[in-house]
């Protein structure tokens, strides 16, 4: 009887053991997980003590000042940074990848403690990051993701579900239609070929609407997510197609450019063409709440303090999880009238 107990007591140690390792991993059986931030802990080598801020560097590589999103973005990731007293080096890729893979080696070189980095395109990462991995400098992807397949390269990716905004925008525009008797026309307007939230907010968008056969994509080209670019593509997308009912544009910057070519084409935004955009930045609501844009998807720019405190724990050598999404929700017109006076971006 003492002898089974005995070895009940040590049977139950074991599997809470067991148990406490599960959640520490956070119960999603993540190995990825697991592994990347057990290299982090390497690579940061100080044993889980708290560093202070004041001696902690952060080389940061912006993709560039393309949109309302990213000034939000980087005044966060600059505030946040100050606040928290963590000392930033910023530089700013004017949207090229060459400019972000020389500002990384240059990190490098400076021996920063961190690397947080938006990658402008998703491929092309793995040498430089091989470069920061062998200088054990721990690097952190914030708002866009690469398609490296060795994902120790990088400690964690801390930003929005790209594709999910896509479902989001398709599901709201199947629903508007789901009685349509006709084909209806969309044309889209892609952001950075090759970039993150481009190949997702693609993906999303036409996994969903293919549910219905009769929405179909007529026209869809990169505007570069800036409003200049918004407006010469849709001038084209006007000039070529007769009768377009839908534009969905993957940020808001370009869907107001849009906007311009289509006021300009003597035609009402929201009304003649139905508008969908993504990111809610304030020009973006002011717009919708103004019936110019129909639905808005948001994709949330402030990623400063998140950062600020993934950063701590790295280089205190605590564990992170591999992957940290943002929340995010949509508005139609109505519910950014009502959002509008209390946006922060
Ligand atoms: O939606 C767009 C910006 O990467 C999520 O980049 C970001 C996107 C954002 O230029 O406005």
């Amino acid at each position: 009887m003492k002898k089974i107990g005995k070895m009940g007591a040590v049977l139950a140690l074991t599997l809470s053991m067991v148990m406490l390792g599960a959640c520490g991993n956070n119960g999603g059986g993540n190995t990825a997980a697991k592994e990347t931030s057990n290299a982090a802990a390497e690579a940061s080598g100080n044993g889980g003590t708290k560093t202070e801020a004041k001696d902690i560097t952060l080389g940061f590589s912006q993709v560039g000042a393309e949109s309302g999103w990213r000034s939000a973005n980087t005044k966060s990731i600059q505030d946040s940074a100050k606040e928290a007293g963590i000392t930033l080096k910023f530089s700013d890729a004017q949207q090229k990848q060459e400019n972000q893979i020389k500002a990384l080696r240059s990190f490098i070189q400076q021996k920063v403690d961190v690397i947080a980095f938006s990658p402008v395109v998703e491929s092309g990462w793995d040498t430089v990051l091989k470069e920061a991995k062998d200088a054990g400098i721990p690097v952190v992807l914030t708002d866009r993701a690469v398609d490296s397949k060795d994902t120790s390269l990088y400690v964690t990716f801390l930003g929005s579900d790209f594709v999910e905004e896509g479902r989001k925008a398709g599901q709201w525009l199947t629903e508007q239609y789901k009685d349509a008797a006709e084909d209806v026309k969309i044309v889209e307007l892609q952001g950075t070929t090759g970039s993150a939230p481009a190949n997702d907010r693609m993906s999303g968008f036409a996994e969903v609407i293919a549910a219905n056969p009769h929405l179909k994509i007529i026209a869809s080209q990169s505007g570069d997510f800036t409003r200049a670019k918004g407006k010469e593509v849709m001038q084209a997308f006007l000039k070529a197609n007769k009768d377009i009912d839908v534009l969905y544009a993957h940020n808001d910057d370009m869907a107001l450019g849009a906007i311009q070519a289509i006021e300009a084409a003597g035609l009402k935004p929201g009304e003649d063409i139905r508008i969908i955009s993504v990111d809610a930045v304030k020009d973006g609501m002011q717009a919708a709440s103004e019936g110019k844009i129909n639905f808005i998807v948001e994709c949330n720019p402030l990623l400063g303090p998140q950062l600020m405190q993934v950063v701590q724990d790295v280089v205190d050598g605590k564990q992170v999880e591999a992957r940290i999404v943002t929340e995010e929700s949509t508005f139609t017109s109505e519910q950014a009238k009502e959002a509008l006076p209390n946006r922060q971006y």
